[in-house]
């Protein structure tokens, strides 16, 4: 039986840290679905569409893309989208205690509600530090996000500066 991973985030944008959980989850299950959700307490900078076009063009250029799918979901509970598409595991990159506190309640709730895993990922310590928000913040400031995010959102957020 094949397994599959979803690793869900608002991705807005991919960076990095994000690529890097992806790829490792992608050597470790049959299939990664990679999904892209609107996070209501987060103010968006990118439309859904463009984080999923963002994702797949920094997947590919990793070369890591063979078993990954990238899509997005918005219809009703995180769970209700792995249960459609067969996964019994979700991914998640923890990087401090704060996100231990933010994703052990959703990890419980979501193996109460549907039987779904969550697997902690320990970032790479390279990486461990960066966030969709600090590179959202580094970019609305004019500042250079290159170390942070991969190639095609690094010419992304530079083109849509003029
Ligand atoms: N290194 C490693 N991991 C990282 C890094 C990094 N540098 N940066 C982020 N991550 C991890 C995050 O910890 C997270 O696990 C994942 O990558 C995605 O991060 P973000 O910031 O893109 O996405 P979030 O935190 O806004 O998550 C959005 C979700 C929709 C996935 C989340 O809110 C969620 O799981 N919602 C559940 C909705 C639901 O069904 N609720 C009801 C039952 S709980």
């Amino acid at each position: 039986m094949s397994r599959i991973a979803v690793v869900p985030g608002s991705f807005d944008p991919v960076t990095l840290g994000h690529l890097d959980v992806i790829e490792r989850a992608a050597g470790i299950f049959d299939q990664i679905h990679v999904l892209v959700v609107h996070n209501p307490g987060k103010t968006a900078l990118l439309p859904i569409a463009q984080r999923v076009s963002l994702l797949q063009d920094s997947i590919a250029a990793s070369g890591a893309a063979k078993n990954i799918l990238v899509t997005s979901w918005s219809v009703g509970l995180l769970v209700d989208y792995c249960t459609d598409v067969g996964a019994s595991v979700l991914v998640k990159g923890i990087r401090s205690q704060v996100d231990v506190a933010y994703e052990t309640p959703m990890a419980i709730v979501n193996r109460d509600l549907a039987g779904v895993e969550t697997i902690f990922m320990l970032p790479d310590p390279a990486h461990a530090h960066v966030s969709s928000s600090l590179v959202r913040q580094v970019a609305s400031l004019g500042g250079d996000v290159a170390p942070y995010v991969p190639r095609a959102v690094a010419d992304y957020l530079q083109k849509d500066r003029g």
